[in-house]
């Protein structure tokens, strides 16, 4: 048995545990991910006050920080947050949305990378790029048309972070330094519904809140996720975005882990 087909049971895990994700999101996709979270069978929480912050990251199964529509205010409760969740020793996973695009998004979300101890960050391979310093286009917060090694931007990136990072995308990238492994699932439906990164980045921190290896809830969430749509897109794929997005909804509830065994397409590189 592959490595990862025991830690596609992992989402078993999630389910029995019901895991508390605290997000400081942004406010496009909050609806979506606290949805998203309860389909998979976590329990979200968006909380937002420097008053909150801290106290709310210590009682979680783990923290997600998304810069998606930052402001000065939500970036000094993401630091509170984020070191109250290290003291804790609660994973903090990061979205870096748009980094790349504006100076401010650019220096932020390297603000919280040296301040904070990340677990996994996951972005697109422009927001990456941009996090260590190499120029990739970016469009907003879409990745742009940039093309590159996307397998050696995920390790120098893992190891200049000292984080575990996933560049998604048509194939998603898992690295730490050591490992490396790519992931073949998804669909392109999921980049007409805003939100899907990101919701995906809240699934990693439900992965990672039952299980402290990061590559493995990594790899886990990522290809669970991926076949969830592949699901959802044979469903309703025909009818357009809309349907899509509610029938993701649904296939995030009623994917098993033997369905990600199935149809999972996982290789080491
Ligand atoms: P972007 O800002 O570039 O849209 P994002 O933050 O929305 O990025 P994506 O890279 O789109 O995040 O990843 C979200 C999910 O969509 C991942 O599961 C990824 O595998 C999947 N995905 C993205 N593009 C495709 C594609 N062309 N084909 C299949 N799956 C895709
Ligand atoms: N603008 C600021 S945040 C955001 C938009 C459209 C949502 C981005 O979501 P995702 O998951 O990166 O597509
Ligand atoms: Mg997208
Ligand atoms: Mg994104």
């Amino acid at each position: 048995m592959a490595n990862w087909h025991e830690w596609a049971e992992l989402l078993e895990r999630v389910r029995e545990e019901n895991p508390l994700v605290h997000n400081i999101t942004n406010v496009v996709v909050t609806n979506f991910t606290a949805n998203g979270l309860l389909a998979l069978g976590a329990s979200p929480v968006m909380a937002y006050a420097k008053e909150e912050v801290g106290e709310m990251a210590k009682l979680a199964g783990a923290l997600v920080l998304n810069i998606g529509t930052l402001n000065a205010e939500e970036v000094e409760a993401m630091l509170v947050a984020g070191q109250a969740a290290n003291e804790a020793g609660v994973p903090v996973i990061f979205d870096p949305v748009g980094a790349g695009a504006t100076r401010y998004r650019t220096e932020t979300a390297r603000r919280i990378a040296e301040q904070v101890k990340l677990a996994v960050i996951r972005g697109n391979a422009a927001e990456i790029a941009n996090m260590i310093g190499e120029a990739w286009a970016i469009k907003g917060v879409d990745a742009g048309g940039g093309s590159g090694d996307r397998v050696a931007l995920a390790k120098r990136a893992a190891e200049q972070l000292g984080a575990v990072v996933a560049i998604t995308g048509k194939e998603d990238v898992v690295a730490d330094g050591q490992t490396t492994y790519l992931i073949q699932n998804g669909h392109p439906l999921l980049t007409k519904v805003t939100g899907a990164g990101c919701l995906l980045t809240s699934v990693v921190g439900a992965f990672a809140a039952v299980e402290r290896d990061a590559v493995k809830a990594a790899v886990a969430a990522l290809v669970y996720y991926g076949v969830a749509a592949e699901q959802a897109a044979a469903k309703a794929g025909e009818r357009g975005p809309g349907s899509f997005q509610t029938a993701f909804l649904d296939a995030l509830a009623y994917t098993s882990v033997d369905d990600v065994k199935r149809h999972g397409r996982v290789e080491q590189r």
